[in-house]
């Protein structure tokens, strides 16, 4: 089946069947919303016949698949980056325009599946894209949430969370498939029977509900590949109950369906601090448990002999939210397919890997066995026996040690008792990851470190990456062009190939391209926040960029700091306006609806902004700008206008970041700590090109360990109280010192994450990027030394990497 030819007049004629046809309306009559919806289903069906020829190829093949269980997709919009896999940008915007419909137009009305809540989510997206691109067999499961991250709007500088109804107009890249639903059970209890001689166990569950799967496609680029990414949405097993409807309790009738759809209706928009709420728990086994059977159901073949499951698939924990799955698999292979428990567990441990994504102990899911017990009573079981299992384990090798056994054991104590779904993980998968070497060499020596001293071979690293196809192609154009014309376009899918960038750094006329590439991109921002939000970007200014989730320890208040800091010196006359180099900040941040420090930082960047941006003291020289509603679709305008990657976590708290590589491969020169991915980016880009300030990891424990006292620093450092008061004194809040009191206090006491602690250092490095962006000419250099040096950093080396070391997968022939 050989998808249509791909021409203009084709395209034409596909688009306008499609309209007429599937949205039922004429091209005259049509909105942009109808066209929008008939352009997908008209790209959707060029890639169509690939993906099912992939479909038959991996069921033909029986290949090693990976199966990326993942909470969390945050993919984008669709649009592009399936015109680009298609090969069809150019023929579908000559096709529309031929029907008087603006390519624009259509990019405008597609709305952002905004499934996840930041770097772990978008990680899925980019890993799934490349594993289509390299032809692995993959499918990427998830939840098909009704309501995405919310939409954040700010009303007088504090946000406001309106619900995310992204699937309103319809979701044009999907396709349901209610005949393969599954089944999946909750509550009830257990109860032990005979079985010809041997004790089983059989699960009486309470309730069930449907898991429908819904399949988007996930196009290679250029390879003629379409892998499936499968979201399962909830539904009710009887919809609607007739007899108590006839009995007239219409409410009650209905209530089946409404509550079991709860389980699908809304992403939870935490990114650090599990609220152990059971519909949460209800989410993680719902979509794990519909995973792990559709796969076993569905794509193994009938009479598939399960003990060589492993060479057939990998499940890939992302993080501990699919954890449950352990167990689920265990209760298929035992209850139901009737398998030794020890032959079970010995499959259980080669199918599963697990990615540990942060480094924060609060930021680690448990969950009371109490819980556990009511919502999975069988789990619980299956649970406490692999612990028991794992501690006779422990015994074996460590001896009696009850400290080392109390620490290791899955079930902990304290406060309640609780499954630590992280030592589960670890306890059940071939291989535990960190996302960055010194992220994964903290989980070695601390967070996981009796693990690591009980299973050394178990632990690796796979530092993350980002995928080039969105985040230079698709983003920044004309950088890619750029690049293209100077190294052929193979970068795109091999991106070591940027190496080639290096000598092009001592070109002045290719200097002079990239400078007006950049100048370029941050005009397209300037006219994009402009028409998003009313605000303009100065193109003479340094673009000063923090876009990432609000959270004390990525220190987005060391950022706010240094602005005032600057403001400060200008209005008290320290520092002649005219002397100050011109710069825009740029915040882009969600912060969780609950998490009230986050919420008031929010408030305060807001409210510096308005009175920096309005005192004419300031002639301009300073602005700072926060877009609301910071989501892929704004990143890939602001991020290729970036000059200034700002990474400023306290050492040893970001597992790894993915923006600093996104700005890092679109020239931008990151100021940082060395921290996560920081580190692996200063080893490659150098020193020169990389402004390095603060403690290391060991100076923050050492400093932590002599007893932190951040009033210290305050004392200590003019500047730094200068900042400080002026926040505490009002200036900021209308002469209203109450408003940001908790934050400026939170710092004097707490500061948790050592901001005054590393104030200085970060305000030196300022210097030292200001003196260097006055040299214009070198600072273009070394941004393109930082693009070519930052080839590592694409997600298709991260996946080369889990194939060699953790999945034991290859691309399909
Ligand atoms: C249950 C609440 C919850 C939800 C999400 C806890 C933790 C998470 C995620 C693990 C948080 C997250 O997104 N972590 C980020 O993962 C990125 C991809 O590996 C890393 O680059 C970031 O450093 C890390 O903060």
């Amino acid at each position: 089946m050989i998808s249509p030819p791909a021409s203009v007049d084709g395209f034409v004629k596909q688009f306008l069947a499609n309209l007429n046809f599937d949205q039922g309306v004429s091209l005259s009559a049509s909105d942009a919303n109808d066209q929008y919806l008939a352009l997908a289903g008209t790209v959707r069906d060029y890639l169509m016949a690939r993906w099912l020829e992939d479909q038959t190829r991996q069921r033909e093949q029986q290949a090693k698949t990976v199966c990326y269980l993942s909470a969390e997709y945050l993919l984008g919009k669709q649009l592009d980056n399936n015109l680009l896999a298609a090969r069809l940008g150019e023929i579908a915007t000559d096709a529309l325009e031929q029907c008087g419909i603006s390519m624009d137009d259509m990019r405008e009305v597609e709305v952002e599946p905004g499934l996840g809540n930041g770097g772990l989510g978008r990680l899925a997206a980019c890993f799934i894209d490349s594993l289509a691109t390299m032809s692995v067999p993959t499918i990427g499961y998830g939840i098909r949430y009704e309501y995405g991250i919310f939409r954040q709007t700010f009303v007088d500088g504090q946000q406001v969370e309106q619900p995310d109804a992204w699937l309103r107009m319809g979701s044009p890249w999907e396709f349901p498939h209610p005949e393969a639903a599954q089944t999946i059970s909750f509550g009830g209890r257990t109860e032990t029977y005979d079985d010809e001689g041997v004790t089983r166990t059989r699960w009486i569950p309470d309730w069930n509900v449907l898991a429908v799967p819904y399949n988007m496609m996930v196009p290679g680029y250029h390879n003629g590949r379409v892998n499936t990414l499968r979201l399962w949405r909830a539904a009710a097993t009887n919809a609607f109950d007739l007899r108590i409807f006839n009995s007239g309790d219409y409410e009650e009738s209905v209530r089946a369906q409404t509550f079991a759809e709860n389980i699908s209706k809304v992403l939870y928009p935490e990114d650090s601090t599990p609220q152990g709420k059971e519909l949460r728990l209800q989410q993680q086994y719902f979509f794990v448990a519909a995973s792990i059977n559709d796969f076993l159901d569905r794509v193994l073949p009938e009479g598939f002999d399960l003990e060589k499951l492993p060479d057939r698939v990998i499940f890939q924990l992302n993080d501990t939210h699919p954890v449950i799955g352990v167990p689920e698999l265990m209760r298929v292979l035992v209850d139901e397919r009737g398998m030794e428990w020890e032959d079970a567990w010995a499959i259980t441990q080669k199918c599963f890997a697990y990615t540990c994504h942060t480094l924060l102990p609060e930021a680690l899911e448990v969950w009371s066995v109490d819980l556990l017990g009511r919502l999975l009573p069988r789990h619980l079981e299956i649970i406490y026996r692999i612990n028991d299992d794992f501690l006779e384990e422990v015994r074996e090798k460590f001896g009696d040690d009850m400290m080392r056994i109390r620490n290791m054991s899955i079930i902990g104590e304290h406060p309640y008792r609780s499954v630590r779904m992280a030592y589960l993980a670890t306890v059940a998968g071939a291989k535990v990851n960190g996302v960055a070497e010194l992220h994964s060499q903290l989980l070695r020596d601390k967070v996981l470190h009796e693990f690591a001293e009980m299973y050394p071979d178990k632990f690796t690293n796979v530092t993350n990456g980002v995928t080039p196809r969105r985040f230079i192609r698709l983003a920044n154009p004309s950088l890619a062009s750029l690049i293209t014309e100077a190294l052929g376009a193979g970068w795109t899918v091999d991106l070591e190939r940027l190496r080639g960038l290096e000598a092009l750094a001592e070109d002045p006329e290719f200097r002079e391209r990239f400078a007006a590439v950049k100048a370029g991109n941050k005009r397209r921002l300037s006219d994009v926040l402009e028409r998003r939000d009313g605000v303009t970007i100065d193109d003479n200014h340094l673009l000063d960029v923090m876009v990432k989730r609000l959270h004390e320890y990525k220190r987005q208040t060391l950022k706010v700091l240094h602005i005032v800091t600057e403001y400060e010196s200008i209005i008290s006359g320290k520092v002649a306006a005219a002397d100050i180099q011109p710069r825009t900040f740029i915040f882009g941040a969600k912060a969780a609806p609950g998490y009230a420090m986050a919420k008031r930082i929010i408030h305060l960047i807001n409210s510096v902004a308005s009175v920096v941006n309005n005192d004419p003291r300031v002639e301009g020289r300073l602005k700072v700008v926060f877009p609301p509603n910071y989501n892929v679709t704004l990143a890939e305008s602001i991020i290729p206008a970036a000059d200034l990657s700002e990474q400023i976590s306290l050492a040893g708290k970001e597992a790894s970041g993915t923006g600093n590589m996104k700005l890092a491969l679109n020239g931008a020169l990151t100021i940082g700590t060395d921290d996560g991915a920081n580190v692996e980016i200063r080893q490659l880009v150098g020193d020169d090109n990389f402004f390095l300030f603060g403690m290391s990891e060991p100076e923050v424990e050492a400093l932590w360990a002599k007893g932190y006292k951040p009033a210290d620093f305050y004392q200590a450092d003019p500047q730094l109280r200068a900042a400080m008061d002026l926040i505490a004194s009002g200036a900021f809040s209308g002469g209203d010192r109450t408003v940001f009191e908790p934050v400026v206090s939170n710092l004097l006491y707490d500061d948790r994450f050592m901001v005054l602690a590393d104030y200085a250092s970060y305000i030196e490095a300022q210097k030292r990027v200001d003196l260097a962006y006055a040299d214009q000419d070198a600072w273009t250099r070394s941004a393109i030394l930082n693009i070519a040096r930052s080839g590592f950093f694409s997600s298709d080396r991260s996946m080369r990497d889990y194939l060699d070391r953790i999945w034991h997968a290859r691309p399909l022939l």
